[in-house]
């Protein structure tokens, strides 16, 4: 680890990791008290990259979490009685005990878009939350996660593909765990480095030791602030591991032991607390503040959970399906002249002029010869169009302003036979 933060921030970084796993273990306690009704999964090893990464966002950027992500809710702002109550189905809770899990966001306050239960399916979600952002001028970063199982569907692709092409300023963090279910990645795609598959879309990627908190954090601030120049989205993959098995149901007993045992000893909050030690910035009176701390909030906030009452059984039926405003509002905040993003004034040249099927634009900058099938064979002019290559090598010199007849080239194969 490299020393680069101010002291509160680090200090920053190990609360949050402290309370990540502290939140997930008082978790555990109530889903074996059987108060917790969903799902409940555990991203215990991999605090380190939620934490990191949710740090590195401005209040006024969007993230989106997945299941593993508790971490980045809580530095965003969500306070843990919030995500107790979820679990639990409570009726205070901010789906008011309609969902189990943590499928619930923040749109007006925190900017939280909701997980998707689809894997990939946030992708192009927060591809249009950044596009939205850029659109209103707000010069805003989305972010979101996706786990190694994860990055082999088909939305993925399309989502990533679709936000190179746009060069939306989105962030994505590909947890690899090694795992999902019970498919090692080996078995499900057949790269070394995950990040590889940004060069299928040709944007910028970052490959990560997850378990390294200040790691995680300073490579997506660097992330976050060239996508917020306009430099496109960036994919960073954080290599960790799946320490439980994917859910409580799940003892994970076809993870070999030596491999688990290499993890353990690789422990993001251990690691980090040797170098806070290390850089003395974190003393044993420190930590025991901070675990106080800690423990005096998630006692209260549980309490509050607990005395949450279950919903009334008439609420079943309603908020089921939009019902316009009475439901919820959603009102763009405009911090452009509605007059300059909407049309006519918004309106986009189309790109291609294609008079009577010229030519346009090739992907090596200059103007390209079309050839569609029987049409009649158009002049083309050979000459200064390699000018603006767009930031890419230009296209091979050409020869000097000449003009290619239809024809001519076969006319002169004649001739040399
Ligand atoms: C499109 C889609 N296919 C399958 C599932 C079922 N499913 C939920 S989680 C999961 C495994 C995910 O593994 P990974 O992406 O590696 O994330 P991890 O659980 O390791 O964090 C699967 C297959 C789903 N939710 N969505
Ligand atoms: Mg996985």
């Amino acid at each position: 680890m490299k020393k680069e933060l101010t002291r509160p921030q680090y200090l920053d970084l190990y609360f949050y990791m402290r309370l990540n796993r502290a939140v997930e273990d008082m978790m555990v306690k109530l889903f074996r008290q059987n108060k917790i009704v969903g799902g409940l999964y555990s991203s215990l090893g991999q605090e380190a990259i939620s934490v990191g990464t949710a740090y590195a966002l401005e209040k006024k950027d969007w993230l989106a979490p997945m299941i593993r992500n508790i971490g980045a809710l809580l530095v965003k702002g969500v306070l843990p009685r919030d995500i107790f109550m979820q679990h639990m189905a409570k009726y205070d809770s901010p789906t008011k005990g309609k969902d189990g899990t943590s499928h619930f966001g923040d749109l007006d306050n925190l900017h939280i878009v909701s997980p998707i239960s689809m894997l990939g399916d946030l992708i192009p979600v927060m591809t249009g939350v950044a596009m939205a952002g850029r659109y209103l001028g707000q010069k805003i970063v989305a972010m979101t996660w996706i786990g190694d199982g994860g990055s082999s569907t088909g939305v993925f692709h399309e989502g990533l593909n679709f936000a190179a092409v746009q060069r939306a300023p989105f962030v994505l963090i590909l947890e690899n765990n090694l795992w999902a279910y019970s498919t090692p990645v080996r078995k499900q795609v057949p790269l070394e480095n995950l990040a590889d598959r940004a060069k299928a879309y040709g944007i910028q990627s970052y490959i990560v030791d997850g378990n390294d908190v200040v790691a995680m954090y300073s490579t997506a601030k660097q992330a976050v602030e060239r996508a917020r120049a306009g430099e496109g989205p960036i994919l960073i993959e954080a290599k960790t591991f799946r320490r439980m098995g994917h859910a409580q149901h799940d003892p994970a007993e076809y993870v070999p032991k030596e491999m688990r045992a290499y993890w353990e000893a690789r422990d993001p909050i251990a690691l980090y607390e040797k170098f806070l030690t290390g850089e003395k910035l974190l003393d044993a009176k420190g930590r025991k503040e901070i675990e106080e701390k800690i423990n005096a909030l998630l006692a209260k906030e549980r309490d509050f959970a607990e005395n949450s009452p279950m919903p009334p059984p008439e609420l079943a039926e309603t908020g089921v399906y939009c019902t316009g405003d009475d439901c919820h509002k959603i009102r763009a905040k405009w911090e452009r002249p509605v007059a300059e993003v909407t049309p006519p004034r918004s309106r986009v040249e189309a790109v291609w002029t294609v008079p009577g099927f010229g030519s346009g634009k090739g992907s090596g900058g200059a103007r390209a010869p079309i050839h569609f099938g029987d049409t009649p064979p158009v002049e083309h002019t050979i000459g200064n169009e390699a000018k603006s290559t767009n930031g890419r090598k230009p296209a091979a010199k050409v020869a000097p302003k000449k003009t290619v007849k239809p024809g001519a080239a076969s006319a002169s194969r004649k001739a040399r036979r």
